[in-house]
């Protein structure tokens, strides 16, 4: 079967970097914002993955209300195509913050505090921690609800994570990437994952490795690449 991802999101540079990862696979992302949808919904679980799978669920729900957006995606009786609502939970775990900010990530200090300030902050905190205690990762659940194809279908659910392990450096370094990068230093490359150009992180990131994960469950589950 053909299939298809809307990506539910309101975060501009998620979009930015699941578009990179997927292009290739030929399997056509859809954000959200493009087909004129917005949900926003309260992240209340405990993990990566409940909360993924919340703002999966709030998105699938209103493409489902939309007749439009029903039509095109969830056709009742059209069975050569499967479309995948899926959503990223992610954040950073640093160990020497009893993996504080975690998933409140974009929340940590407030969504009005830039990353500049976040990221000075938790520098000041750590500022007597040494390299080997400074330990840190940034984690992506990814989560898929599959929209029903038939009134009786009830819709598959299911989430993947991808993990990227580094430490937090000791200044803000780097113009790429988005939120935590400038300050997530990756040993084995010498740079921050702000320093790495789009397609290096893209390879090793956290999210990388989600969609990664997530495409393949995909074709696994529904057939072969587009
Ligand atoms: P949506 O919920 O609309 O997808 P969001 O930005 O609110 O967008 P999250 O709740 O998943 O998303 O928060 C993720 C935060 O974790 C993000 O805003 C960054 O602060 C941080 N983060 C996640 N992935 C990152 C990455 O690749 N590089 C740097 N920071 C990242």
């Amino acid at each position: 079967m053909k299939i298809q991802c809307i990506l539910a999101t309101g975060n501009a540079d998620k979009v930015r970097e699941v578009r990179e990862i997927l292009s290739g696979r030929g399997i056509p992302v859809y954000s959200t914002k493009e087909l004129g949808i917005s949900s926003d919904p309260e992240e209340t679980g405990t993990s990566f993955e409940e909360n993924a799978m919340i703002k999966a669920e709030a998105a699938a729900k209103l493409v489902m209300e939309r007749p439009d957006l029903r039509e095109r995606f969830a056709p009742g009786c059209n069975r050569t195509s499967v479309t995948a609502v899926i959503a990223d939970d992610s954040g950073l775990v640093i160990d020497a913050m009893d993996g504080a900010p975690g998933i409140q990530s974009a929340r940590f200090m407030g969504h009005e505090t830039s990353y500049r300030e976040k990221m000075t902050a938790i520098l000041g905190k750590m500022r007597d921690v040494p390299d080997e205690e400074r330990s840190a990762r940034f984690v992506a659940a990814i989560a898929a609800v599959i929209l029903p194809h038939a009134e009786s279908d009830s819709g598959e659910r299911f989430a993947v994570r991808g993990t990227m392990e580094g430490r937090i450096g000791h200044e803000i370094r780097g113009e790429h990437g988005f939120g935590y990068d400038p300050f997530f230093f990756l040993p084995e490359y010498g740079r921050t994952s702000a320093e790495l150009l789009p397609e290096e992180k893209n390879r090793i990131s956290h999210r990388g490795q989600g969609i990664r994960a997530m495409t393949d469950e995909l074709i696994r589950r529904y057939g072969t690449e587009n």
